[in-house]
């Protein structure tokens, strides 16, 4: 494609996939609200609010694709949340709709269904049952790509990232671990297949604990490769396996189902 759009471009997975995704387009656009440094050979840097609607449509204008990872991230106050990933989300769907629709990787999360316990195997077709604020905002992002799709047959891939870093860390993430170049591999299907529709994806490498069963998107191709196992040994060095009653143990949205509302 001519031009990728990725918001959230200075943030963690942002910073790991700028390189990564430069062969994905001739031109990629990089955004967002902090600072990106130095534009490469074949990058162009917005600095955008995603809350600012007329600044998304001019962000989107002449993008032929987009992965959205701007927004906040995890759990915060509710303000900070609806400026980012509820008016932000509802910002990108109008610029798309306004701009030929391209199609968009939304990075969901895991924390949309949080409160399901850790011994519950879900499909795309489970109900959300979201830890937080942060979780609930995520829900509010597959909807509104949902009724753009049914509405318009704007083309989103859902992904519900476990956990996208360079290696798991702890006990929980050797189940929820999404490697970032399996999450490379499923960027590439998105954009190449005929076909998108508007799966939700589990965005999880293929890992020993298995939580999340992807068939409902296999109609993609895409299949991870990597799997969490080779750092088990390490893993289990690091951390204190968690107590059976505590978050990181029960629950598959971990540690941010204890979290509090935030107010100030
Ligand atoms: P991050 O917090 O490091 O990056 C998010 C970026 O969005 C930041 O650079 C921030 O400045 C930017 N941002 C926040 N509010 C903004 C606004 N109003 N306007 C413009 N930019 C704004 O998060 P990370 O880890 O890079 O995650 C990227 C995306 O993937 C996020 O949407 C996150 O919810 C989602 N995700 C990440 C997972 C992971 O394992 N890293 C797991 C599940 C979901
Ligand atoms: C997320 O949604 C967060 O954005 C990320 O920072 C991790 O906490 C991840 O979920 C996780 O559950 O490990």
């Amino acid at each position: 494609m001519e031009r990728l759009l990725i918001t959230g471009a200075a943030g963690g997975l942002g910073r790991m996939m700028r390189e990564r995704l430069s062969h994905v387009a001739t031109k990629l656009r990089l955004s967002d609200i902090a600072d990106l440094g130095e534009a490469g050979p074949n990058e162009e840097l917005v600095q955008c609010d995603l809350a600012d609607e007329a600044a998304v449509h001019d962000l989107v204008a002449g993008c032929d694709g987009i992965v959205h990872f701007g927004g906040v991230s995890v759990e915060d106050r509710f303000d900070k949340i609806m400026a980012g990933n509820i008016q932000g989300v509802y910002n990108l769907y109008e610029a798309c709709r306004a701009n030929g629709m391209p199609r968009i990787v939304f990075a969901s999360s895991n924390h949309t269904i949080g409160f399901h316990p850790q011994d519950r195997h879900l499909t795309a077709h489970d109900p959300m049952k979201p830890d937080g604020l942060y979780g609930v905002s995520k829900c509010f992002g597959e909807a509104i790509a949902s009724m753009y799709h049914s509405k318009f047959g704007q083309e989103t891939a859902l992904v519900r990232i476990g956990s996208c870093f360079p290696r798991p860390t702890n006990h929980r993430m050797l189940a929820t671990w999404f490697s970032p170049d399996d999450f490379v591999s499923l960027i590439e299907t998105v954009f190449n297949v005929p076909r998108l529709g508007c799966p939700v994806i589990w965005g999880v490498s293929d890992n020993d604990e298995m939580w999340w069963d992807n068939s409902a998107a296999r109609y993609l191709g895409w299949r991870p490769k990597d799997s969490s196992s080779r750092f088990r040994e390490e893993v289990e060095a690091e951390n204190a396996r968690p107590a059976p009653d505590s978050p990181d143990a029960l629950w598959q949205g971990g540690k941010f189902t204890a979290d509090p509302i935030y107010r100030d």
